[in-house]
């Protein structure tokens, strides 16, 4: 440990006899939150907390006039509802739902062929998922800013990662990582590690946290020492995975360097426990480096492996085959006991590690990792450049642009500021130096946490978003599950500022808060997009081969192309709609009753339905999306002939 206990600052007096939980202490404080309604634990802060009470200066700013836009977008994920959200700050208003995972009933995704062959099917034709549990989000950079071309995002349940178009935010593809559980962190990176040229995202790293034999068909079931964990690399425009990084240990959440040479992930198991007890064994894990040149370097080289039936080359990561710092391919980084997020400084100098079970934040410098490849520095813990302490069951880290990192602290149901120079000085020696500058009381149990711009190098210090696991008291209650309680915070001066609460529907994970103008969206489609568009009325009507049936149709406010048309009972029908309305807004939907078809098509849209004629009769086609005074006229009648 950095810190002896006749050393500390006044803001860590009073943490040190809560420094390390061991099992019972954890077990106790776990106790405590679902004890806690009235006074959540409370960290005795020498530094001061500030109110929490609205700042009436402030608040004005979330509670927006009719008419009037947000600043920010908000990109969230969605948990085990296994969508993403996009929310507008600092209003806090949702906005829109992606599906990408799961079925939507809005929109018919999973229902619809196209999006059926974005979510992959059976070899029956039926979904292969329907379940999804997403946790992080990130979007594509440029230059070190966002630059609105895409966001990713992981289902954690079945290792997959989705691509989503921010020009029509739509999910356009989705990748199965082999040999790997719970997919967990995931982040793009910012530029190639080799080619100056390549100043933007061209791969997106996923951290998995369950070890499992590999491969994993029914050998070594009984023998947990050799399950492992694998780090992927995922291409940013094909969406294949490029190739795998057997580790020791497990992964979980990510981050990436600016000049795209290192990436890493926090391990909380460096143990490979298979029970908790066990994953606390140590008191140190790990903030754990990839060396991405090398890495590409040894691929092309052949110096990999290939685990089952999966062809993505596997290279070597263990401690044991990469002790050599001149051709370690991984740098196993030191850290206390169970760290949870790691975040990357906007000044692109310094990775930190939130520590969960250790009060304290680690302090990474990236340069002296990249020394420690270089041979250039003996002991490879020396880039940790500061461990403090901060208060209790620190998980994620945001930052202001102006040197200064807000962690939530979980136990201690707080934020904490703290300035990451005087950390350093104080973790130098400087015992003066004053890192805490601010604690803010949330509600309750904060988890994630991000700040307009945060994780850019235009972190900008205006206003900070912090998922709330607990919501308790804060909302009218609706029976035994609660909401999430989104709570944002003024950050734009010296304290901490609370504007407003948010319930949110369970359970958002991570989310990201960038400038409105770095999006440029489309709301009407270009009908070239679609390969099946109906791009005249006239082409519309029913053409037959053999049982398989096409009918082609097309909406134009306030009626189908087609007045009516007949199928025979046992037809395989494949229907086909474009719409070709081409106002902003002009959304139709297409229901057919006891056929459990819903679906809609925005303006210039394609989508198409195939199913089975099976019961004959009468049924009324209907448009279930409100778009003209006529909405309820506009009608078709599908005749099945028995
Ligand atoms: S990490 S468990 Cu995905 Cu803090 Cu939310
Ligand atoms: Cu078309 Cu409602
Ligand atoms: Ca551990």
């Amino acid at each position: 440990m950095s810190q002896k206990k006749d050393d500390m600052s006044t803001e860590a007096v009073g943490l040190g006899r809560r420094r390390f939980l061991n099992t019972a202490a954890l077990t106790g404080l776990t106790l405590g939150v679902a004890a806690c309604n009235d006074k959540p634990e409370t960290a005795p802060a020498a530094s001061g907390t500030s109110a929490a009470a609205p700042a009436a200066h402030a608040s004005s700013a979330t509670h927006l006039k009719p008419g009037e836009l947000d600043t920010y977008y908000g990109i969230w994920s969605g948990g085990h509802t296994g969508d993403m959200r996009i929310l507008g700050l600092p209003s806090g208003r949702e906005i829109h739902r992606i599906p990408c995972f799961v079925p939507d009933a809005l929109v018919g995704w999973g229902l619809t062929n196209e999006s059926k062959a974005v979510m992959g099917t059976k070899p029956d034709g039926s979904l292969r998922y329907t379940v999804a549990d997403t946790h992080h989000t990130h979007a594509s950079y440029k230059d070190g800013n966002y630059d609105g071309r895409y966001a990713w995002i992981n289902d954690k349940i079945n290792s997959r990662i989705a691509r989503v178009r921010l020009d029509y935010f739509v999910c356009d593809k989705i990748t199965e990582l082999p040999n790997v559980q719970g997919f967990h962190g995931i982040f793009p990176d910012k530029a190639d590690p080799v080619d100056p040229a390549i100043n933007y995202t061209t791969r997106v790293f996923c951290g998995a946290e369950f070890a499992i034999p590999l491969p994993n068909n029914g050998g070594d079931i009984n023998n947990p020492e050799k399950y492992r964990s694998m780090f992927t690399c995922v291409d940013a425009e094909s969406m294949e995975v490029r190739w795998q990084v057997l580790i020791d240990g497990n992964c979980d959440l990510t981050a990436t360097s600016y000049d795209g040479k290192l990436a890493a992930t926090n391990q909380y198991n460096i143990e490979n426990g298979v029970h908790y007890e066990d994953m606390m064994s140590s008191e140190r894990d790990a903030c754990l480096f990839f060396n991405i040149a090398r890495i590409e370097e040894a691929v092309k080289a052949g110096k990999f492996t290939t685990v089952g039936t999966s062809k993505v080359p596997v290279v070597d990561g263990t401690r044991e085959n990469n002790k050599d710092p001149k051709t370690a391919l991984t740098a196993y980084v030191s850290v206390p006991k169970n760290p949870h997020g790691v975040n990357a400084s906007p000044d692109a100098k310094y990775f930190i590690c939130a520590g969960k079970l250790s009060p304290t934040a680690t302090v990474i410098e990236l340069s002296k990792v990249l020394d420690w490849f270089d041979g250039k520095l003996a002991e490879l813990d020396k880039a940790i450049v500061a461990e403090v302490e901060i208060g209790l069951g620190p998980l994620h880290t945001a930052f202001d642009g102006r040197g200064n990192a807000y962690t939530t602290l979980f136990l201690d149901s707080q934020v904490v500021k703290w300035n990451v120079d005087a950390a350093i000085k104080f973790h130098a020696g400087d015992k003066t130096a004053k890192y805490v500058v601010d604690r803010l009381d949330v509600h309750y149990q904060p988890g994630h946490i991000n700040a307009s711009q945060s994780e850019t190098r235009m972190a900008d210090g205006k206003y900070l978003a912090v998922g709330c696991k607990f919501s308790k008291d804060r909302f009218l209650p609706v029976g035994p599950l609660h909401p999430e309680n989104e709570q944002i915070i003024d950050i734009s001066g010296d304290k901490m500022v609370l504007l407003a609460d948010h319930p949110v529907r369970g359970e958002p994970h991570d989310f990201i808060i960038f400038k409105r103008d770095l999006l440029k969206p489309k709301q009407v489609y270009d009908i070239n997009d679609f390969p099946l568009a109906i791009k005249d009325s006239k082409e519309s009507g029913v053409t037959r081969n053999g049982k398989k049936v096409t009918v082609k149709i097309t909406s134009q406010a306030p009626a189908f192309s087609l007045r009516e048309f007949t199928v025979k009972k046992g037809d395989e029908v494949t229907l086909i709609l474009t719409n070709l309305d081409k106002i902003e807004d002009l959304t139709h939907g297409f229901a057919i009753p006891k056929y459990n078809v819903n679906f809609i098509v925005n303006p210039l849209e394609t989508k198409s339905v195939t199913f089975i004629a099976d019961q004959p009769g009468v049924f009324w086609c209907y448009c279930t999306h409100f778009c003209h005074a006529l909405h309820l006229e506009m009608r078709t009648r599908m005749i099945v002939e028995a």
